[in-house]
């Protein structure tokens, strides 16, 4: 573990460097403008004073609903500073998911993009506590919250100090929600000191990160992995931040880099596919990057190739959760292997375990339990899955199926529940979706288990060629026997469907439930 003081407040992320003379320097740039510390603190101190003028309590939440823009630090380090707890909330939410949301943390006050006022409709605000909206960036447009504020003009009223709560080091500081691929969403609470945690851990040893360097995560705030990229890192150091909001199109990315040219660059596989492929990707300049990080899915020999080739750069992967903040093993830029996950980052504990909860050895399998100290200590309102996922004194049982190898590197085999039956053989979808990733006519796939009305299970196959004018027979023929050559015989999808774009969540990562629906 690491010291992080007893009397601790997460502001202290942001504000420290004001005390440690970094208030000229940059702290955010991008298409909404250059940021200083000293203008994003006193911007962060009248959001503070903002949330306090609406009477809330220490430990009341703030739902925030928010693009990458300035106004997400301010607002966020505001309420923390104040003793008040955001909820980061992924933008492409639903009225009736926000209104789970709204009503099981007991929001009386969001704020949201302008762009997305509409969400807050009737259905959404049905039966919720939620009383004031602050929108930012715009116009509020139509909504049904009792209360609306322009955030730009009503800042104005407020100070450009202020005081920070007195809150202790495990005191509740944030939430995110689980994005839920089944049952409902679930409220991750996180603590005070788990930012510090996380760059203690993973920053310090992985990204090294200095006062000069610029951070871009294409992953927005409101994921987990986004949020320590673009906030908790850089402003732990004295770095800036390159916010870029609105969809990540790889022209807008590719002129981000060579406009604002950042030193880090943080995205996921299917992201760097897409960079690698988009037009465009040949005349960019990458000239200012250093690193390049990769997390939330396993990344194919091909992307970390054609990324190389394109930039020069070796991608290095790592694996996190928003139930631990953040990364917990990772590759390092001197010590990779291509296809692992990596090394256990310092400052957690990683365990393989068999299913009884005994620790297997090298080149076994077992299930990953994690322990570090910025883990979630409880699910909000769900002491059921609380006890489910987070056992024996803080351990998380993620529910992946990995191998570690006798140097210590990480492989991950699929999820501890995706093994199927097909045709009386067992076969893991992965294996399956990452040797047809291999293919060199394929830029992306996914590859699922199916039940067929008799209750045998079939493994289906959704894919992107490279090109279009193809015989859909043919390819699918070609693409079985490829797998079927490489893997075993009878581990091949025994449907492909072909498409031109595979949907992709809030976060880029594949959608898979909606992937089974096409
Ligand atoms: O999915 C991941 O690998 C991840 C990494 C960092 C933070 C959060 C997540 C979910």
């Amino acid at each position: 573990g690491f010291t992080i003081l007893e009397r601790y407040n997460a502001s202290r992320i942001l504000f420290d460097n004001l005390a440690e003379g970094r208030g000229d320097r940059l702290a955010l740039t991008g298409p909404c403008g250059n940021t200083t510390y000293a203008e994003l603190c006193a911007s962060a101190s009248r959001w503070g004073h903002g949330f306090q003028s609406l009477g809330l309590k220490r430990g009341d939440r703030v739902l925030m609903f928010l693009d990458d823009t300035p106004a997400y630090p301010a607002a966020f380090f505001g309420a923390v500073r104040s003793g008040f707890v955001p909820l980061l909330i992924n933008t492409l939410t639903p009225p009736d998911l926000l209104q789970f949301y709204l009503s099981d943390a007991g929001a009386t006050v969001a704020v949201a993009e302008a762009e997305f006022t509409s969400r807050f409709n009737a259905e959404a605000c049905k039966d919720t506590p939620l009383q004031t909206l602050i929108v930012v960036n715009g116009a509020a447009g139509e909504h049904a919250v009792p209360t609306a504020l322009i955030a730009e003009p009503w800042l104005q009223g407020f100070a450009t100090e202020l005081a920070e709560a007195d809150t202790g080091r495990d005191e509740m500081a944030f939430w995110m929600y689980s994005s839920g691929s089944t049952g409902r969403p679930k409220g991750i609470v996180h603590l005070q000191h788990d930012m510090a945690y996380s760059e203690q851990a993973f920053a310090r040893n992985v990204l090294k990160l200095t006062a000069d360097d610029i951070c871009f995560s294409v992953p927005k705030i409101f994921f987990a992995y986004g949020f320590g990229n673009a906030i908790t890192f850089p402003f732990s150091v004295g770095a800036a931040t390159l916010l870029l909001p609105g969809q990540p199109k790889p022209a807008a990315i590719f002129e981000a880099i060579g406009k604002y040219r950042p030193s880090h660059f943080f995205g996921l596989p299917t992201l760097y596919t897409s960079l690698t492929k988009a037009d465009g990707a040949s005349t960019a300049d990458f000239s200012s990057l250093r690193m390049a990080l990769s997390a939330a899915e396993v990344l194919s020999a091909d992307v970390f190739n054609g990324w190389k080739t394109l930039t020069g750069l070796e991608i290095v992967e790592g694996l996190g959760s928003t139930e631990a903040l953040h990364i917990y093993l990772s590759n390092r830029p001197e010590q990779k292997k291509l296809g692992a996950a990596g090394l256990r980052v310092p400052g957690f504990e990683v365990a393989l375990r068999d299913k009884d909860g005994r620790e297997v050895g090298d080149n076994e399998e077992g299930i990953l339990w994690v322990r570090g100290d910025s883990n979630t200590p409880l699910y909000w309102n769900r002491p059921d899955k609380s006890a489910e996922t987070i056992r024996d004194g803080g351990w998380i049982y993620t529910g992946d199926r990995f191998v570690r190898d006798s140097d210590g590197f990480h492989f991950f085999r699929g999820r501890a529940d995706d093994l199927i039956k097909i045709s009386g053989q067992w076969v893991y979808p992965l294996e399956v979706e990452l040797c047809l990733a291999e293919h060199p006519d394929i830029r992306e796939c996914a590859v699922y288990a199916a039940e067929l009305p008799d209750r045998r299970m079939t493994l289906k196959a959704v894919v992107v060629m490279n090109q279009g004018g193809f015989d859909a027979n043919d390819a699918t023929k070609r693409l079985q026997d490829y797998v079927k050559a490489k893997l075993l015989p009878y581990k091949y999808p025994r449907e492909i469907t072909f498409t031109g774009e595979l949907p992709k969540t809030g976060t880029g990562k594949i959608d898979r439930q909606a992937v089974m629906k096409m």
